[in-house]
């Protein structure tokens, strides 16, 4: 069965922040840290913090400010963390108040109804609960017909999703899925850690997977070919978890956040993607050329622009792998579905393109796209 991606949809949180706010704030976070230890500093028991900086900020990874759904708490220097209020489970979750605003966005693109998709996989770094699934209360909420279950693959959770979206179809449980990537990243942000403070922002996308006989094709893409790798690191890591609350004496230790080797990431992960990328396009006896435009993960602009000079080498124009982390920073599995839904609109019929994610786990996923 030939499987399209009919349409893509977008939510953007309320409140920015920008990099002079989040520098401001960690440099006072800074200021009364070293304040409250000056005596182990001045023994020398503990390091002294340094300041952060804009400068470095968008120097070493192009982002300019970041989304987040809750802007409380973030800045405050005795904080640093959104303060998010628990709500009533009779509620909407906060994920799927942002998945929701993303699918409807993309059902509209795909003009297709909510009551004509029987499959919904939430697709994201991390749930804010482990059941009911988000993606079943986004069901109930939508009134989608079918089943629905939430999956977690980091940044490549939109890709895989996109995987397993294909296979349903297929394989015949579904002929029409939402794949829905609410990304609440700050939560999980350490905000007091100057290495990782600015990466994040939050995010939702969606996209319409469907049967090609059943699409309307306007702004349809079929799906060519897939290919998903993985391979164990613990370079990005967050050791949150059910068991947290199992040891007091560590549940709030940094390690529960996202934390990385930037440096690592960066070395480990790019050959790990050219030889992904090589490998899926051998199979298909493709070449970069053939690809009116790359929709990269985006998580760090210096990393984009070596996998595009390596495909393509040097003097590309920057349309052809856009940018958009610079206003929106790193929103994990989100970032290449962000540049696919905002430069998709100029392909014509045949044109190739490749969705394309890369991050924790290690974790890459490759979908060549044509469109209709
Ligand atoms: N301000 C000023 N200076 C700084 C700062 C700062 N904030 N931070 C570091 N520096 C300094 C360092 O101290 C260092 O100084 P010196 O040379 O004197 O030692 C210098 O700047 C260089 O530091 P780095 O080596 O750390 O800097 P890099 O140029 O390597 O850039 C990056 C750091 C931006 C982190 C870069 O390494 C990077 O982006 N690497 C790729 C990482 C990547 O792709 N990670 C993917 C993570 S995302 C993911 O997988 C999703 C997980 C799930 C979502 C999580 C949601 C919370």
């Amino acid at each position: 069965k030939k499987v399209v991606i009919s349409g893509t949809g977008l939510y953007i949180p309320e409140f920015t922040v920008s990099n002079d706010e989040l520098v401001e704030s960690y440099n006072r976070y800074v200021d009364l840290f070293n304040e409250q230890h000056r005596l182990e500093i001045a023994t020398g028991e503990i390091s002294a913090l340094t300041y952060s900086s804009s400068d470095f900020i968008v120097k070493a990874s192009g982002i300019e400010q970041r989304y987040v759904m809750v802007k409380e708490g973030i800045l405050n220097p005795q904080v640093m963390m959104p303060l998010i209020e628990s709500k009533p489970s009779s509620d909407l979750s906060m994920q799927a108040e942002m998945a929701i605003q993303a699918a409807t966005d993309a059902l509209n693109d795909a003009s297709v109804t909510a009551n004509e998709i029987d499959l919904i996989i939430v697709a994201c770094a991390y749930t804010e609960r482990a059941y009911p699934a988000i993606a079943i209360e986004v069901q109930q909420a939508l009134r989608t017909s079918g089943f629905a279950y939430d999956m977690l693959v980091a940044c490549s959770s939109a890709t895989f999703a996109i995987n397993n979206a294909v296979n349903a179809i297929r394989g015949g449980s579904a002929n029409r899925v939402l794949v829905i990537n609410p990304e609440l990243t700050s939560p999980q942000s350490n905000f007091k850690d100057r290495d990782s403070h600015f990466i994040f922002g939050d995010v939702a996308t969606a996209l319409v997977v469907e049967r090609d006989d059943l699409a309307n094709k306007v702004n349809a893409f079929a799906i060519h070919s897939m290919s998903c790798k993985t391979n164990y690191s613990n370079n990005i890591r967050s050791n949150f978890g059910f068991v947290n609350r199992c040891d007091p004496q560590t549940a709030d230790a940094a390690d529960k956040l996202f934390h990385q080797q930037g440096r690592k990431v960066f070395k480990e992960l790019l050959p790990m993607i050219y030889q992904h990328l090589e490998q899926h396009f051998t199979l298909e006896s493709l070449k970069p050329e053939d690809f009116k435009r790359l929709w990269l993960h985006q998580a760090n602009i210096n990393m984009n622009l070596f996998v595009v000079k390596k495909l393509l080498g040097d003097n590309v124009a920057s349309d052809k792998a856009p940018i958009v982390l610079n206003e929106f920073a790193n929103t994990a599995s989100a970032g290449s579905v962000i540049a696919f839904h905002r430069h998709k609109a100029d392909f014509k019929s045949g044109e190739l393109g490749l969705l394309c994610s890369f991050g924790a786990g290690y974790s890459i996923g490759s979908v060549v796209l044509e469109k209709c």
